[in-house]
Protein backbone atom coordinates (compact mmCIF):
# COMPACT_ATOMS: atom_id res chain seq x y z
CA UNK A 1 0.00 0.00 0.00
CA UNK A 2 1.36 3.45 -0.82
CA UNK A 3 -0.27 6.72 -0.56
CA UNK A 4 -2.72 7.60 -3.07
CA UNK A 5 -4.43 4.29 -2.99
CA UNK A 6 -1.93 2.96 -6.47
CA UNK A 7 -2.59 -1.00 -5.18
CA UNK A 8 -6.22 -0.71 -5.82
CA UNK A 9 -5.33 1.12 -9.20
CA UNK A 10 -3.56 -1.90 -10.33
CA UNK A 11 -5.98 -4.39 -9.20
CA UNK A 12 -8.97 -2.39 -10.98
CA UNK A 13 -7.03 -2.54 -14.05
CA UNK A 14 -6.39 -6.43 -13.93
CA UNK A 15 -10.04 -7.42 -13.02
CA UNK A 16 -10.90 -5.15 -16.18
CA UNK A 17 -8.44 -6.90 -18.56
CA UNK A 18 -10.88 -9.68 -20.86
CA UNK A 19 -10.35 -12.22 -22.97
CA UNK A 20 -10.84 -11.32 -26.94
CA UNK A 21 -13.93 -12.99 -28.26
CA UNK A 22 -13.52 -16.22 -30.31
CA UNK A 23 -14.10 -15.24 -34.03
CA UNK A 24 -15.57 -17.13 -37.13
CA UNK A 25 -15.06 -16.87 -40.78
CA UNK A 26 -18.07 -16.94 -43.12
CA UNK A 27 -17.55 -19.05 -46.26
CA UNK A 28 -19.26 -19.61 -49.19
CA UNK A 29 -19.06 -22.58 -51.19
CA UNK A 30 -18.90 -22.98 -55.02
CA UNK A 31 -21.62 -25.09 -56.46
CA UNK A 32 -22.64 -25.51 -60.33
CA UNK A 33 -25.69 -23.65 -60.62
CA UNK A 34 -25.79 -20.23 -58.81
CA UNK A 35 -25.28 -17.32 -60.91
CA UNK A 36 -22.11 -15.30 -60.87
CA UNK A 37 -23.74 -12.35 -60.56
CA UNK A 38 -26.07 -13.27 -57.56
CA UNK A 39 -22.87 -14.06 -55.60
CA UNK A 40 -21.41 -10.77 -56.22
CA UNK A 41 -24.68 -9.44 -55.07
CA UNK A 42 -24.39 -11.25 -51.31
CA UNK A 43 -20.90 -10.31 -51.28
CA UNK A 44 -21.75 -6.62 -51.79
CA UNK A 45 -24.94 -6.49 -49.54
CA UNK A 46 -24.05 -8.78 -46.48
CA UNK A 47 -20.46 -8.59 -47.06
CA UNK A 48 -20.03 -4.83 -47.93
CA UNK A 49 -17.83 -5.70 -50.23
CA UNK A 50 -17.38 -3.13 -53.67
CA UNK A 51 -18.03 -4.81 -56.52
CA UNK A 52 -14.64 -5.31 -57.60
CA UNK A 53 -13.69 -6.73 -54.96
CA UNK A 54 -16.73 -8.88 -54.42
CA UNK A 55 -16.07 -10.14 -58.36
CA UNK A 56 -12.73 -11.62 -57.28
CA UNK A 57 -13.84 -13.20 -53.92
CA UNK A 58 -16.74 -14.43 -56.46
CA UNK A 59 -14.13 -15.90 -59.09
CA UNK A 60 -11.88 -17.40 -56.30
CA UNK A 61 -14.39 -19.17 -55.12
CA UNK A 62 -15.48 -20.42 -58.55
CA UNK A 63 -11.89 -21.26 -59.24
CA UNK A 64 -10.57 -22.99 -55.83
CA UNK A 65 -14.15 -24.31 -54.37
CA UNK A 66 -14.59 -22.42 -51.01
CA UNK A 67 -13.40 -18.42 -50.30
CA UNK A 68 -13.49 -16.56 -46.94
CA UNK A 69 -16.13 -13.56 -47.38
CA UNK A 70 -15.61 -11.95 -43.77
CA UNK A 71 -14.84 -12.51 -40.08
CA UNK A 72 -16.95 -12.24 -37.44
CA UNK A 73 -17.76 -12.67 -33.71
CA UNK A 74 -20.15 -15.83 -33.42
CA UNK A 75 -23.16 -14.24 -33.22
CA UNK A 76 -22.89 -12.16 -36.33
CA UNK A 77 -21.17 -14.65 -38.42
CA UNK A 78 -24.35 -16.86 -37.49
CA UNK A 79 -26.44 -14.04 -38.73
CA UNK A 80 -24.50 -13.92 -41.94
CA UNK A 81 -24.97 -17.43 -42.59
CA UNK A 82 -28.94 -17.12 -42.19
CA UNK A 83 -29.02 -14.01 -44.49
CA UNK A 84 -27.07 -15.50 -47.10
CA UNK A 85 -28.79 -18.71 -47.12
CA UNK A 86 -32.33 -17.07 -46.81
CA UNK A 87 -31.59 -14.99 -49.76
CA UNK A 88 -30.17 -17.99 -51.75
CA UNK A 89 -33.38 -20.04 -51.16
CA UNK A 90 -35.25 -17.16 -51.96
CA UNK A 91 -34.18 -17.01 -55.22
CA UNK A 92 -34.19 -20.68 -56.14
CA UNK A 93 -30.17 -21.24 -55.81
CA UNK A 94 -28.47 -24.06 -54.07
CA UNK A 95 -25.83 -21.89 -52.36
CA UNK A 96 -23.80 -22.85 -49.68
CA UNK A 97 -23.02 -20.68 -46.81
CA UNK A 98 -20.94 -21.79 -43.86
CA UNK A 99 -19.22 -20.12 -40.19
CA UNK A 100 -16.25 -22.37 -39.03
CA UNK A 101 -13.95 -21.10 -35.92
CA UNK A 102 -10.60 -19.26 -36.74
CA UNK A 103 -7.67 -21.19 -35.87
N1 LIG B 1 -19.78 -21.80 -60.15
C1 LIG B 1 -20.90 -20.88 -60.34
C2 LIG B 1 -21.16 -20.70 -61.86
O1 LIG B 1 -20.34 -21.08 -62.66
C3 LIG B 1 -20.59 -19.49 -59.72
C4 LIG B 1 -20.43 -19.54 -58.25
C5 LIG B 1 -19.41 -18.85 -57.61
C6 LIG B 1 -21.33 -20.27 -57.44
C7 LIG B 1 -19.26 -18.85 -56.23
C8 LIG B 1 -21.21 -20.29 -56.06
O2 LIG B 1 -20.06 -19.57 -54.08
C9 LIG B 1 -20.17 -19.58 -55.45
N2 LIG B 1 -22.30 -20.13 -62.19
Amino acid sequence: SVPGGGDAVVLERRRQRVQPPKMYQVVLLNDDFTPMEFVVRVLQEFFNKDRETATQIMLKIHVHGRGVCGVYTRDVAATKVEQVTQAARAAGHPLQCVAEPVE
